[in-house]
């Protein structure tokens, strides 16, 4: 089975991406069969019927009404309990009977990437399935130059994090489409300083320094524009995916 982990910061549009994706899937590989997961014990409602839905196992709401606790302490320990609970979720996961699994995830991208959640989860499922994740990168028009460059950076640091290969997808497209900063993304991670700072202010020498540091490791360097609302580039999003599931491909 083929599967895509969706990543992303806070309302990027994973959720949306999870539904509108495995939607596409199916009806581009009809017969095949696409199914959805959801990881994310923390959401009230999904715009998709899940084949897997941790709720079942553990939810936010549960816990904050037994152990007393806020939304993000719930979460917290939300993600705890599924680590604690992986052999089951994984076991989960793996006996679906599909040839496309898109799996949701938390909310709160750094409870899931930043604690062991993410790494224990990517490890025990890239025993049994074939696994890629997507980062869904955010932008709006007017973003400053700083704030993209740090969330192509957030992109290479998962991927470092994880230890699976990242694919970095650029959301929303229908609100910024035009404005090129795909090619920001990519000049970002290949490590290319040059002409990032033009006539879009000055970034700081810290930050260049990050950046050039990228060069020293291999990275991808398509970086796909997509409307998760609209469906638009899901093509390219899964040659990239096959190019990794199948590790035969050049990402150049
Ligand atoms: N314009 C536009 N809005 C989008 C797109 N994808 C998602 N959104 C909107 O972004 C908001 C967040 O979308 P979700 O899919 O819930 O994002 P998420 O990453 O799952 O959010 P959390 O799980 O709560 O972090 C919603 O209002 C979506 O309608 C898109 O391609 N274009
Ligand atoms: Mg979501």
């Amino acid at each position: 089975m083929d599967a895509a982990l969706v990543l992303g910061t806070a309302g990027s549009g994973k959720t949306t991406f999870t539904a509108s994706y495995s939607e596409w899937l199916r009806r581009r590989f009809m017969p095949l069969r696409s199914c959805t997961a959801n990881l994310d014990p923390g959401v009230l409602s999904l715009p998709y019927k899940p084949d897997y839905d941790v709720r079942e196992l553990i939810s936010v709401q549960d816990i904050m009404g037994k152990e007393i606790l806020g939304p993000n302490g719930a979460l917290v320990r939300a993600a705890e309990i599924m680590v604690a609970k992986m052999g089951e979720i994984v076991e989960s996961l793996c006996s679906l009977s599909c040839d496309h699994l898109v799996i949701d995830t938390p909310g709160q991208m750094e409870i899931f990437a930043f604690r062991p959640l993410g790494r224990v989860l990517c490890e025990r499922l890239s025993s049994c399935l074939n696994l890629a994740a997507v980062f869904l990168g955010d932008h709006e028009p007017g973003r400053e130059m700083e704030d993209i460059v740090t969330s192509a950076l957030l992109a290479k640091i998962l991927e470092l994090k994880l230890g699976v290969t990242v694919i970095p997808l650029l959301n929303k497209m229908d609100i910024w489409r035009g404005e090129g900063v795909e090619k920001v993304w990519e000049r970002v991670l290949r490590g290319e300083v040059d002409g990032l700072d033009a006539g879009e202010g000055t970034l700081s020498d810290a930050l260049l320094e990050l950046v050039r540091a990228v060069s020293s490791f291999k990275s991808p360097v398509r970086v796909v524009p997509i409307s998760a609302r609209e469906g638009i580039n899901y093509q390219e999003v899964f040659d990239l995916l096959s190019e990794v599931w199948c590790s035969c491909g050049d990402m150049t």
